[in-house]
């Protein structure tokens, strides 16, 4: 079922890198047009002080649209900016420091790559999960396994947590994704690397919503 706690549907993570030859910030810009609902940044291998001067850059067109903005990995980044929140994995902080040290963030997203963290206290604290990832991609290539569509039913049957699928998500497994029990599609790819990115997000979103509606 739609999760109600989390009204975000297509979530777009985005990095200047992922964007190539197009601007980043005209395509985080055309995406919201679109339909996207949330975005993400993120960078590597940045100091706090160009992640930050960067995510101010982005957070100018969010906040615009009044479009949440999530920092990946960056604690300090995500709170020099006054973020909407942060989403960590298992080799960033943890979720419960976070938790502790950032009083504002509405938002706390926290990567599922094994089955067990179901059942910790990390996941507990988070506010949404990532499924990491659904299916294998050359976006991000140091993931342990893919989840597949049943592992999006097996971790859907453990929690009620909003559930974000990431991992080579497009309109051909967008409906599929959504029924399997994903409550949002996070893509990169899809949306960073398409000729239109305006027409793509859009088609995603319809994607969902009708997914959405007859699950
Ligand atoms: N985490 C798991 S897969 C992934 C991240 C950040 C990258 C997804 O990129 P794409 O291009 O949408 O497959
Ligand atoms: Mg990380």
């Amino acid at each position: 079922m739609p999760n109600s706690a989390f009204p975000y549907r297509l979530y777009l993570v985005i990095s200047e890198a992922d964007c190539r030859n197009s601007n980043y910030l005209q395509v985080a810009e055309q995406a919201i047009k679109g339909g996207v609902d949330i975005i993400q940044l993120r960078e590597k291998n940045l100091s706090t002080e160009q992640y930050t001067a960067k995510a101010i850059r982005l957070k100018e067109i969010t906040d615009k649209y009044n479009i949440p903005l999530i920092i990946n990995d960056s604690l300090e980044t995500a709170m020099n900016v006054n973020a909407f929140g942060i989403h960590v994995g298992n080799n960033d902080k943890r979720p419960t420091e976070i938790r502790n040290a950032w009083k504002d963030c509405q938002s706390l997203g926290y990567s599922i790559e094994f089955i067990e963290q179901l059942q910790n206290k990390e996941t507990q604290t988070a506010d949404c999960l990532g499924i990491s990832p659904v299916f294998n991609t050359a976006t991000k290539k140091d993931t342990i396994r893919e989840w597949g569509l049943e592992g999006i039913t097996a971790i859907r049957s453990l929690t009620s947590k909003p559930l974000i699928a990431i991992g080579n998500m497009n309109l051909s497994n967008a409906e599929a994704v959504i029924k399997s029990g994903a409550d949002c599609l996070a893509v990169v790819s899809a949306i960073c690397s398409a000729p239109n990115p305006e027409k793509t997000a859009y088609e995603l979103k319809n994607t969902i919503l009708k997914s959405l509606q007859i699950q």
